[in-house]
C-alpha cells in the first residue's frame, strides 16, 4: 500500500483531529441526541478519556431503523445502480482526502500503530468503496439476482473499527439496502468521523445511520423487527446468541466470528521470510486479529532454528505510542482485553507451556503487552485451543504433512492458515485439506477487496468481499 502521509505523524498530530467533548447519534443524515445516557470513549495508550458518546436505547435504535427504511422506500431503492456508485465513489474520495486525519483518529481511539492505520487500514477502507462503487451498477452479472433485501443491521467489533464498517456498509449500500450500524463500544470515533463524511458526501439522510452503545444496542438492532438482514462481526458466544435470536424470522445472517489459525512452516520454507510471516502473522495490530496466525505449526527437524530467529527478530519490535511512526506494537485495546490476555498466559504458564517474551519496555500509563511467544505447548492446552486475541503465540510441532493439516484441523474454528513451503504442489495440496476459509501461502494477512473472506465451522457463515459479498445482500 502507497504511504499517505508526506512525512512522519509525531505525537502531536493528534492535533489533526478535531475530537469533540460529545457526541450525539447518526439518525436520519444528522447527529441527534439520544435518549439520555453516554458512555466515555478513552484512549487506550494513555487511559485520557476523549469523549462522551450518546448510547443508543432500544428507541434509539427503532428511530435509526425507521430512518432507514423511509430513506430506502423513498430515495435508495429507486436510485439505478450508476447513480448509488457515484456517492460511493464520492465517499471513497473523500476517505482519501481524510485519510491522515482517519488514521490519526483511528490509533488514537483503538491503539493500533499509526503506521498500521496509515498504510493498511485507511488505504484499504478507500479500496473497498471504490470496489463495490464499481459493482453497483454491474449487479446483474454477479449471480445473486439484483433485488436488494432493504434494510440491515450490522454490529461490528473494535480491533478493525473502520475497515469492518467498510466490509459492511460498501456492499449493502452498492447492492441498493440501507443500513444501521453499531460500533463496538471500546472504538466508536471513526465511525462518527465517517458519519461526517456521509454528510459531506451528500449521501441522502437514513442511508446511512450510526448507534453508538454497548452489547445491548447491538442486541435490540439484531433483534428489530424492521430489519431485514444481519450482519455480525465479533466473537463465537455473541455470533450463537444472533443466530439463535433470527431463527424463525425472515432476517438473513451472516457472521464473521472467531479464529485460532495455524501457521504451517515446512522444513523447505525460505526460513527469513517465514519469520517475517510469523511476526506479521501474530504481532499485527497487537494480535488483535480474527485470523491471527496464532498457532505456529512448525516442522520438529527446524524448529529449534525458526525459533531462535524468531526471538531475535521479536526482540528488535518496538512497543509504544500508537502515534509514534516507529512503533510496531501499538496498546492493548481496552482494560478488559488486557485481563483476558493476562489470564490465558497465566493459564498456558500454569499448564506446563514455557513462556518467553521480547525484552521491552512498557509505558506505565495504559495498557500494554509485550510480544510473548509459549513453546512446549501441547493440542490439549487453552492457549493452542482459546483465542486469546492478543500478542502471543503458541507453537506446536509436527513432523509430517499429514500430522500438520491434523493438527491445523484440530480447532472448532476455522478462519484461516497459513502454508510456508517451497514446493507449489504442496501449498495446493495442503490447502485442499485444511478447513480454513482463507489460506496463505508463503504469505500472512493480505486483504483485498476482490477476495472474499469468512470462516467454516464455529468461525461462521457468508463471505465477505469480492463478488461473493454481493450475495449477502441481495434477494
Ligand atoms: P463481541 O463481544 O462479540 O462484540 C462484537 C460487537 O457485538 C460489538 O459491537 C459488541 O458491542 C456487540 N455485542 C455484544 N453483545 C451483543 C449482543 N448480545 N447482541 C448484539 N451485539 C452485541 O466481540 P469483540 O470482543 O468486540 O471482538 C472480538 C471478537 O471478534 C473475536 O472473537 C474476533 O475473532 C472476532 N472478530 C472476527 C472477525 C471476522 S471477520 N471473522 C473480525 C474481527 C473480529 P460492545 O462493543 O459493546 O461489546
Amino acid at each position: 500500500m502507497s504511504n499517505v502521509f508526506d512525512y512522519a505523524p509525531a505525537p502531536e498530530s493528534r492535533s489533526i483531529v478535531d475530537i469533540k467533548p460529545s457526541y450525539g447519534l447518526f439518525i436520519g443524515g444528522e447527529f441527534v441526541d439520544g435518549s439520555g445516557s453516554s458512555f466515555k470513549t478513552i484512549n487506550p495508550a494513555t487511559e485520557e478519556v476523549l469523549a462522551e458518546v450518546a448510547e443508543a436505547d432500544a428507541a434509539d435504535v427503532d428511530r435509526a431503523v425507521q430512518a432507514a427504511r423511509r430513506a430506502y422506500d423513498k430515495v435508495w431503492s429507486k436510485l439505478s445502480g450508476a447513480e448509488r456508485a457515484k456517492y460511493l465513489y464520492r465517499i471513497a474520495r473523500i476517505i482519501q482526502e481524510r485519510s491522515r486525519e482517519l488514521a490519526v483518529l483511528e490509533s488514537i481511539d483503538n491503539g493500533k500503530p499509526i503506521k498500521e492505520s496509515r498504510d493498511v487500514d485507511v488505504p484499504l477502507v478507500a479500496a473497498y468503496f471504490f470496489y463495490y462503487a464499481g459493482w453497483a451498477d454491474k449487479l446483474k452479472y454477479a449471480g445473486f439476482g439484483t433485488t436488494p433485501l432493504g434494510v440491515a443491521g450490522q454490529v461490528i467489533p473494535w480491533n478493525f473499527p473502520l475497515l469492518m464498517l467498510a466490509w459492511k456498509i460498501a456492499p449493502a449500500l452498492a447492492c441498493g439496502n440501507t443500513v444501521v450500524l453499531k460500533p463496538a463500544e471500546t472504538t466508536p470515533l471513526t465511525a462518527l468521523l465517517f458519519a461526517e463524511i456521509c454528510q459531506q458526501a451528500d449521501l441522502p439522510p437514513g442511508v446511512v445511520n450510526i448507534v453508538t452503545g454497548a452489547g445491548a444496542t447491538g442486541q435490540a438492532l439484531v433483534e428489530h423487527e424492521g430489519i431485514d438482514k444481519v450482519a455480525f462481526t465479533g466473537s463465537t458466544d455473541v455470533g450463537k446468541a444472533i443466530a439463535r435470536s433470527v431463527a424463525g424470522t425472515d432476517k438473513r445472517v451472516t457472521l464473521e466470528l472467531g479464529g485460532k489459525a495455524a501457521n504451517i512452516v515446512f522444513d523447505d520454507a525460505p526460513i527469513d521470510q517465514a519469520v517475517e510471516g510469523i511476526v506479521n502473522g501474530i504481532f499485527f495490530n497487537q494480535g488483535h486479529v480474527c485470523c491471527a496466525g496464532s498457532r505456529l505449526l512448525v516442522q520438529e527437524n527446524i524448529a529449534e532454528d525458526v525459533l531462535g530467529r524468531l526471538k531475535r527478530r521479536m526482540a528488535t519490535l518496538r512497543v509504544g505510542d500508537p502515534l509514534d511512526k516507529n512503533t510496531d506494537v501499538g496498546a492493548i485495546n481496552s482494560a478488559a482485553q488486557l485481563a483476558r490476555i493476562r489470564e490465558l498466559s497465566e493459564v498456558g504458564a500454569a499448564e506446563g507451556a514455557e513462556a518467553w517474551s521480547a525484552p521491552c519496555e512498557l509505558p506505565s500509563q495504559g495498557f500494554w503487552f509485550a510480544p510473548t511467544v509459549f513453546t512446549g505447548v501441547t493440542q490439549a492446552h487453552r492457549i493452542a485451543r482459546e483465542e486469546i486475541f492478543g500478542p502471543v503465540l503458541s507453537v506446536l510441532t509436527f513432523r509430517t504433512p499429514a500430522e500438520a493439516v491434523e493438527k491445523a484441523n484440530n480447532t472448532p474454528y476455522g478462519l484461516s492458515a497459513g502454508v510456508w513451503t517451497e514446493k507449489g504442489s504442496r501449498i495446493l495440496k495442503i490447502a485442499d485439506k485444511l478447513r480454513a476459509g482463507v489460506v496463505w501461502a508463503n504469505t500472512f494477512n493480505k486483504f483485498d477487496p476482490t477476495s472474499p473472506f469468512g470462516g467454516y465451522k464455529e468461525s461462521g457463515y457468508g463471505r465477505e468481499g469480492g463478488r461473493h459479498g454481493l450475495e449477502a445482500y441481495l434477494r
